[in-house]
């Protein structure tokens, strides 16, 4: 038998916010980044999720020599701390240069923009010893769908992917796909988008998705299928768990916190399939509720990790003969009320 995992979190510095939203301004005194730092190892997480700004603010201004010495600083907080930086993320879509998208944009210039912001964004992993770049993309889509040439737009994309793949040797590149928002309709909404760029590139083992159940459920598919489907072909480089109440904006709402049997499906995939035992994190990316008071507010990203954590118990006290017995019999009738009971804690 093996040992069961210990699981290990994550998640990024905006997961705790001041509380805007569109409709309104912060509610919440601002949090510095070092503080935060400190917060994580209190809370029970181990991982820090970066965007290259959150690294090195105003990152389009500093000199290359700025930004690795304060992308040496990060490193040095993060050892204080005992972190380890999990992936870093280039923020494409603040600059005015990525209004119309970045790798997809149909300005030359700012596609050259974007290309070296995120040749940037690699070497500030590599300066924090970190294995992967999160590409999260944003603006690549259209509000009107004759804006854009699609077909270009995925081979930009692909081209864009290699380009990365060539320019750093080991850095893996971790697609965080989404259907919709900012855009009205994204490029690469699916976890099979991704897992499809990753095979046509010049690297495939180094090209991985990164599943959102929130993005999952926005394109009306399950979180947990999504999953599964990357660890069928070994590329679930990591996940942001949430949670999404039906399609209307992204919510990132806590864990469990819509819909406890989804979220559990997807503990007992990942579970299942050994995720986590090559140090794979469990992250997240939750909001807190603009409702919630004090500075800072950290009360959702305790929450969902108990929450993951309860589910890992349910999924290893699963009666799997007798799912199994249900599944040879087809009487899935029976499965159900099994598992429901089961998660309720209820005995027949
Ligand atoms: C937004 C995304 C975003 C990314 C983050 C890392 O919908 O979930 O929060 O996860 O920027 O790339
Ligand atoms: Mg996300």
């Amino acid at each position: 038998m093996t040992s069961p995992t210990t699981y290990r979190f994550s998640f990024g510095p905006w997961n705790i916010s001041e509380g805007n939203d569109p409709f309104g301004p912060e509610i919440r005194a601002a949090f510095p980044h070092e503080k935060k730092l400190a917060l994580f190892r209190t809370l029970g997480f181990e991982g820090v999720q970066f965007h290259d700004d959150d690294v090195v603010p105003g990152l389009d201004e500093c000199t290359p020599g700025q930004m690795l010495r304060r992308a040496a600083e990060v490193k040095t907080a993060l050892d204080d701390e005992g972190l380890i930086p999990e992936f870093v993320a280039p923020r494409l879509w603040f600059a005015a240069q990525t209004v119309d998208g970045a790798y997809t944009a149909n300005s030359a210039a700012d596609r050259a923009y974007a290309r070296d912001r995120t040749r940037k964004c690699i070497d500030i992993a590599r300066a924090l010893d970190c294995k992967a770049v999160v590409l999260w993309f944003s603006r690549e889509g259209t509000y009107i769908r004759e804006a854009k040439d699609p077909k270009l737009a995925y081979v930009r994309l692909l081209e864009s992917i290699n380009a990365m793949l060539d320019y750093d040797p080991e850095i893996e590149i971790w697609i965080e796909p989404k259907p919709n928002e900012p855009t009205d309709q994204a490029y690469v909404p699916t976890v099979g988008h991704a897992v499809a760029l990753s095979y046509a590139s010049k690297a495939p083992h180094r090209v991985k998705g990164l599943i959102e159940s929130a993005h999952a459920l926005l394109a009306g598919l399950d979180p947990s299928d999504e999953m599964a489907f990357a660890l069928a072909h070994d590329k679930l480089g990591s996940v942001h768990l949430n949670d999404q109440n039906g399609l209307k904006y992204d919510q990132d709402k806590n864990f469990g916190g819509a819909n406890l049997r989804v979220a559990f499906n997807q503990v007992r995939v990942l579970e299942e399939n050994g995720y986590g035992r090559r140090g794979e994190f469990v992250g997240l990316d939750i909001k807190a509720m603009r409702t919630q008071r004090g500075s800072p507010v950290t009360e959702h990203l305790k929450a969902s990790r108990e929450l993951f954590l309860l589910l890992v118990e349910k999924v290893r006290t699963l009666d799997r003969a007798l799912v199994e017995q249900f599944r040879d019999a087809r009487d899935y009738e029976a499965l159900e009320l099994y598992v429901l009971r089961h998660l309720m804690g209820t005995k027949p």
